[in-house]
């Protein structure tokens, strides 16, 4: 590690940023070998993305890396938060590494630390290469081998630069939206049977954690899952075990699972009808101790029980009331406190230290004639964001970093290039980056620290 880059291992060093993912923001999704992911795929299947875009150009941070990372040091970031893309590395998902594909992160790697930043790489934002696909995806236990494979490859390129890993992000999200209902490559509609993706993900996760772990350097390792604070409807008991059903698959699975060792009771009939995908020693593979837990947080999340012969223990109910972001979600900053608090008093020591790995908004920000991009919904909502970290911080809640999503705006999946949540105004058309109004904003707040 260079000198000068900040090590997330004390409680006096902290973490600002920003945060992306390899297929929202690279583009040249053709070149130097790279294989197609289940993302190529997904987006060529007419109806599935709403402006019918891909990730195939997006920002084009493949070849404009450079300025991007100037962007990160200019706004005083000190970490950069971003994924590999597992088909540009191996194009198969197996095999040797890709020399050209490996090449672009070995770059980047370098521009990072040059410019004091801490690299914080994710082995695994949603870009599943083809081919495993076809062999099952994440249904199929041998996906999570591949992975450790795959994760063994990549310590020994770049093990020696790393601050830290992240496994997965958002295995819950991937799981649910990819596998349970369709809306996500792979696009699966397995309802409860997706449970099979997400615990594959969690072996994944802990296979990985073995494979960094035995590599060169000694990187802590952290999960990286979207979690939500999760509230019942009303106060009727059957609200009530609904709100405990849904806070057990998005939140307890990738938790209690990793932090405990342990599946929670209420993923019942999910577990239960899995058979034998759950087998004797992968829990204790998956919990093994983590070094860093990764936080997404966006919102909270309403639950009422739900409707007779619904497939499902649970209903999802939109929360009224909080202004909305541009994708109609509820601004609720509160709940990131409400989040870290619960998350210390229900874990205690068993919690690792924790990073709030993404954090940020949507909203249609527009370029005005003079050249500006004024974002001062997203500014309150940073402001606001920032200040519950500092309240989760005063109530003793050990969080070592803030990174935002996102540095710039990309391809936000199903929503394509419609929902734009970036600190930097990107004109799809000609890949100009311009810095909004929350950048600079942000720069300032990073200068005076806590
Ligand atoms: O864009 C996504 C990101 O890939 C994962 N977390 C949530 C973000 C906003 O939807």
């Amino acid at each position: 590690m260079a000198a000068g880059v900040t090590r997330v291992a004390s409680h006096s060093s902290f973490w600002w940023g920003a945060a992306t993912a390899a297929y929202q923001i690279e583009g040249a999704a053709d070149e130097d070998g790279r294989g197609p992911s289940i993302w190529d795929t997904f987006c060529a299947e007419p109806g599935r993305v709403t402006d019918g875009s891909s990730g195939a150009v997006a920002c084009d941070s493949y070849h404009r890396w450079p300025e991007d990372l100037d962007l990160l040091a200019d706004l005083g970031a000190n970490a950069y938060r971003f994924s590999l893309a597992w088909p540009r590395v191996q194009p198969r998902g197996q095999g040797p590494v890709n020399q050209a594909g490996i090449g672009y992160y070995d770059r980047l790697l370098d521009g990072l630390l040059e410019r004091g930043i801490a690299p914080v790489p994710t082995l695994f934002h949603w870009d599943l290469p083809q081919a495993l696909q076809d062999a099952g995806g994440w249904m199929a236990r041998e996906t999570a081998e591949r992975f450790a494979e795959y994760a063994s490859v990549v310590a020994e390129a770049l093990g020696d630069r790393v601050a830290a890993w992240g496994t997965l992000n958002e295995p819950f999200v991937h799981m649910a939206l990819g596998y349970a209902f369709g809306t996500h490559a792979p696009g699966e509609t397995l309802l409860l049977d997706a449970f099979a993706a997400g615990h594959h993900q969690l072996l994944a996760h802990g296979l990985a954690t073995q494979a960094l772990r035995a590599g060169p350097g000694d990187a802590p390792v952290m999960l990286v899952n979207n979690l939500t604070p999760v509230r019942a409807a009303s106060t009727s008991a059957t609200d009530t075990a609904a709100a405990r059903a849904y806070d057990a698959f998005h939140n307890r699975m990738f938790l209690d699972s990793v932090l405990r060792g342990a599946y929670p009771d209420e993923l019942g009939a999910a577990v239960a009808g899995a058979g034998a995908v759950v087998r004797d020693g992968d829990l204790s593979v998956i919990g093994q101790p983590l070094d860093l837990l990764g936080v997404n947080y966006y919102n909270p999340t309403q639950v009422k029980a739900p409707g007779p012969g619904s497939p499902l223990p649970f209903e999802l109910v939109p929360i009224e009331g909080p202004a909305q972001t541009g994708f109609g979600w509820p601004v609720v900053p509160d709940g990131l406190t409400e989040l870290l608090v619960g998350l210390r008093d229900t874990y205690g020591a068993g919690l690792p230290p924790i990073v709030v790995t993404e954090n940020g908004c949507s909203y249609p920000d527009e370029l005005s004639p003079d050249g500006t991009v004024d974002d001062s919904d997203r500014i309150a909502f940073l402001d606001a964001h920032i200040g519950a970290v500092g309240e989760a911080r005063a109530a003793g809640v050990d969080v070592r970093g803030y990174l935002v999503w996102s540095l710039l705006d990309n391809f936000e999946w199903a929503e394509g290039y419609t929902q734009r949540f970036g600190l930097t105004y990107v004109d799809f058309s000609t890949g100009r980056r311009t810095p909004k109004a929350s950048y600079g904003w942000l720069r300032d707040r990073i200068a005076r620290g806590w």
